[in-house]
């Protein structure tokens, strides 16, 4: 009698807890949006932060494939006036980015990272295969020709995420209603900068947040922009 009275209690707890984790789980027939305002330590906006939305229940986001919210599958990382541009270039696991050279000078681009290592040789124009980022992390490209080139593609598991302009203001549209785990990534954010966000994405209003990231310093002439790409190039940045 005993036995049976602690086996109803535990499918209790068990009813309970997956009522309540249901209950947490992203809306997917229902959708809101977000607006994230980011600032350094100083008060400072922070612009070219990829701010992204997991669900806090830990319930796995849609694919590329099938993610209708998502911003595209794919994306361009130009390189125009010896830079790449974007500076940073945020995209869902799976997508395929070109690589466009709109310069009149010829680059040579790869990536050491270990999300993703790739080299496109010696080119003008855009070359004929996309690069595929099949792998979650942050890649971070250079040229062989011109030191001073560096960009980034962060390869993120979510559909859900945008990066910050000067205002340091970043907007999510078309997510499921439900609870978020908010990340923050910028090429020279602070170890350990990564608090614990939550937000909750709810119909009526766009769901805000005001963050602080801290970053390390600008790259100057004292401190090339490659020891900042020596730092990252091994893929283990956060
Ligand atoms: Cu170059």
């Amino acid at each position: 009698m005993r036995v049976e009275l602690r086996i109803g209690t535990v499918g209790l707890y068990a009813a309970l807890s997956l009522g309540l984790s249901l209950f947490a789980a992203p809306d997917a027939g229902r959708a809101g949006s977000a607006e994230i305002q980011l600032r350094d330590a100083s008060g400072a906006p922070v612009v070219d932060a990829i701010v992204s939305l997991v669900p806090a229940d830990g319930s796995a986001p849609p694919p590329a494939a099938r993610a209708a919210s998502a911003p595209g599958p794919g994306g361009s990382m130009d390189q125009r006036n010896l830079q790449f541009a974007p500076h940073v270039l945020a995209v869902q696991r799976g997508a395929a980015v070109d690589f466009p050279n709109s310069d009149q000078i010829r680059h040579h681009v790869y990536s050491f990272s270990e999300a993703k290592r790739f080299e496109l040789r010696l080119y003008s124009g855009v070359p004929a295969e996309p690069v595929v980022f099949d792998k979650a992390g942050t890649v971070v490209l250079g040229c062989n020709i011109h030191d001073d080139m560096i960009g980034f593609v962060r390869v993120l598991d979510t559909p859900w995420f945008s990066t910050t302009g000067d205002a340091g203001k970043a907007s999510i549209a078309n997510v499921p209603l439900g609870r978020y785990r908010v990340e923050l990534w910028h090429p020279r954010a602070q170890d350990g900068a990564k608090d614990a966000l939550v937000i909750e994405i709810a119909a009526d209003a766009p769901a805000k947040l005001d963050a602080t990231l801290p970053l390390g310093a600008a790259p100057t002439p004292d401190r090339p922009k490659r020891l900042l790409r020596d730092r990252l190039r091994d893929g283990r940045a956060p």
